[in-house]
């Protein structure tokens, strides 16, 4: 990875990834790219808007920056695509198609989130496999399953260097997620700081598996940077960190806010997704195809995660 172009770059993943990946590779060789204008993307480093719709703006960014790398971060998330199926299927499908598209013409390598919402009700529940059945049940889900499939293809049919990552819910102290169903799980540090009290929106028992950004981003850089003789999967590998339940969750914070209170009011669509995932993902392939290790556990990023959201609130 030499140049870079992210595409997508203002939402809870990109915000992250950019800075950091600009410290690994240079400022100047990171090309934020997003729909709309994102406020600090363009501080330090390139930033144009860019619709991923737009597979001709897209080609010329490449183009006129001499790009061997395409992120597309784009997505509408789990709980936002029910509200709106068509449009999720459109967004995130056409800028996954334009980015291989547009690598197949240019001969840039392709990373694209997958996630946890890939499986659904038919997948086995516990540490469920790399390999097995994937039946989703949420639009996201079938988006997620297809983009693996066709990034397989574009490997195998045009030789393009095409990587992905299933991706726990993502746990950020610097930017919110929108849409997702498991974002309880950052929602829940800025209320239990804010209020001492946390109203959930899924299920106090519901298993799902989790990733603080930290260790999110150094596998996305271990898995681009990875020998390509070694991946037999390419899209797309499981990967867990932690697994745990809104209460294992709330009992952790009560460690550090004694008073902190929880209680529930179930969002049906979340509650229907959340049950329909896995509880915990085997991780082994990606741990012996490019040495995945997880850093952080529940303890550690809950410290962390109080610590910095109480820094950002004061
Ligand atoms: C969501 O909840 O939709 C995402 C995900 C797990 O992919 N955070």
């Amino acid at each position: 990875m030499k140049k870079i172009l992210i595409v997508g770059a203002g939402g809870q993943i990109g915000s992250e990834l950019v800075p950091y990946l600009r410290g690994i590779y240079g400022a100047e060789n990171v090309v934020a790219t997003d729909v709309r204008e994102c406020k600090g993307l363009g501080d330090d480093g390139p930033f144009e808007v860019l619709d991923a719709l737009n597979p001709t703006n897209m080609a010329s960014a490449v183009a006129r920056h001499g790009i061997d790398t395409i992120f597309n971060l784009v997505a509408l998330l789990s709980a936002v695509g029910e509200r709106n199926p068509q449009m999720a299927w459109n967004i995130n499908m056409g800028a996954l198609f334009n980015s291989l598209e547009v690598a197949r013409q240019h001969h840039c390598a392709v990373f694209t989130p997958s996630s946890i919402g890939a499986f659904g009700p038919t997948s086995p529940k516990d540490m469920t496999p790399q390999d097995t059945i994937m039946q989703p049940t949420t639009i996201y889900g079938i988006c997620k399953v297809t983009g693996e499939l066709l990034s397989n293809y574009y490997h195998q049919k045009y030789g393009i260097d095409t990587r992905s990552i299933r991706f726990p819910g993502i746990i950020s102290n610097k930017t919110l997620p929108g849409g997702g169903t498991t974002d309880y799980a950052v929602e829940i540090y800025y209320e239990a700081l804010r209020n001492g009290h946390y109203t959930c929106a899924v299920p106090h028992d519901v298993y799902m598996d989790m990733i603080y950004m930290p260790d999110a981003l150094r596998a996305i850089v271990e898995l681009m940077e990875a020998d390509p003789a070694k991946l037999k999967h390419r899209n797309s590998f499981n990967l867990a960190s932690m697994s745990f339940t809104p209460d294992i969750l709330a009992a952790e914070i009560k460690r550090h806010i004694p008073d902190f209170t929880i209680d529930f009011d179930i969002d049906p669509v979340k509650e229907a997704i959340a049950n329909s995932w896995p509880n915990q993902l085997d991780d082994s392939c990606a741990r012996e195809e490019w040495g995945w290790k997880p850093q952080w556990d529940i303890s550690a990023m809950t410290r962390d995660m109080l610590e910095k959201v109480a820094m950002k609130l004061k």
